[in-house]
């Protein structure tokens, strides 16, 4: 089978929970679009089991955006060791902001507590996360990203941050209009959308993200049996 969730945001114990739930195994895909950290209880703890599943394929979303590179300018001893390029240069706004406001602390210091080698990996794990994904299940094209995306195809003239950043605007239900196939995304609590803390499902979109660390639930959706589950 094959499963999306996206906005985690360190909630492990649902994530872990969900997985029990539809007996999620080898010979499923697990495709989690973004914001797996922050906000929530257990950010690390998520990662760590994430990145040893080879069935767990992980798209970036702003918070593992904006962790890259408030660590990377945080923690000095991580820049000879990581191999990611980082181009901006003067951040301290932004990392105060993750930090403060975005939820990052719990991720920081969490992160402070592993050892440098586990620091590292947990850096070049978030660095390999994916911009989007297309794929077919059953016929069917899904649009795979953190948020609302001007097209989806790629334009080669862009420079790497902007590509980043325009797949963590929120969607625009009104004008969603996508040709090529289902777009899948997270980023914006489907409460503030529907009022409801559930899964919104229609013609041409899946929200996905409920609200876990608002209080509200945690979600997954299987694309095949077209199936929702909650913890
Ligand atoms: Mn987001």
């Amino acid at each position: 089978m094959i499963y999306v969730i996206s906005d985690i945001h360190g909630c492990y114990a649902q994530y872990c929970a969900l997985l029990e739930k539809v007996h999620f195994n080898n010979q499923d895909t697990l495709y989690v679009l973004g914001d797996t950290i922050d906000r929530g209880p257990n950010s690390m703890a998520v990662l760590q089991d994430m990145c040893q599943r080879q069935n767990v394929i992980p798209l970036i979303g702003d918070h593992e955006y904006m962790a890259l590179q408030a660590l990377y300018h945080l923690c000095p001893w991580v820049k000879k060791e990581v191999n990611y390029p980082f181009w901006r240069e003067n951040i301290q706004s932004g990392i105060t902001c993750w930090l403060n406001l975005d939820g990052g602390k719990s991720t920081y210091d969490a992160f402070l507590k592993l050892p440098r080698s586990q620091q590292i990996g947990i850096l070049n794990y978030l660095w390999s996360f994916q911009l989007a994904k297309r794929i077919r299940v059953n016929g069917e094209t899904f649009l795979l990203s953190h948020g609302w995306l001007s097209s989806f195809a790629q334009d080669p003239s862009k420079h790497p941050y902007q590509l980043f950043e325009e797949r963590f605007q929120s969607p625009d239900f009104e004008t969603l209009h996508y040709p090529e196939g289902i777009l899948v995304v997270g980023h914006q609590p489907t409460r503030f959308l529907s009022g409801l803390d559930e899964i919104i499902v229609t013609d041409q979109l899946i929200a996905l993200d409920c609200g876990a660390y608002l209080g509200g639930k945690l979600g997954l959706y299987c694309l095949d049996t077209k199936t929702a589950y909650y913890a």
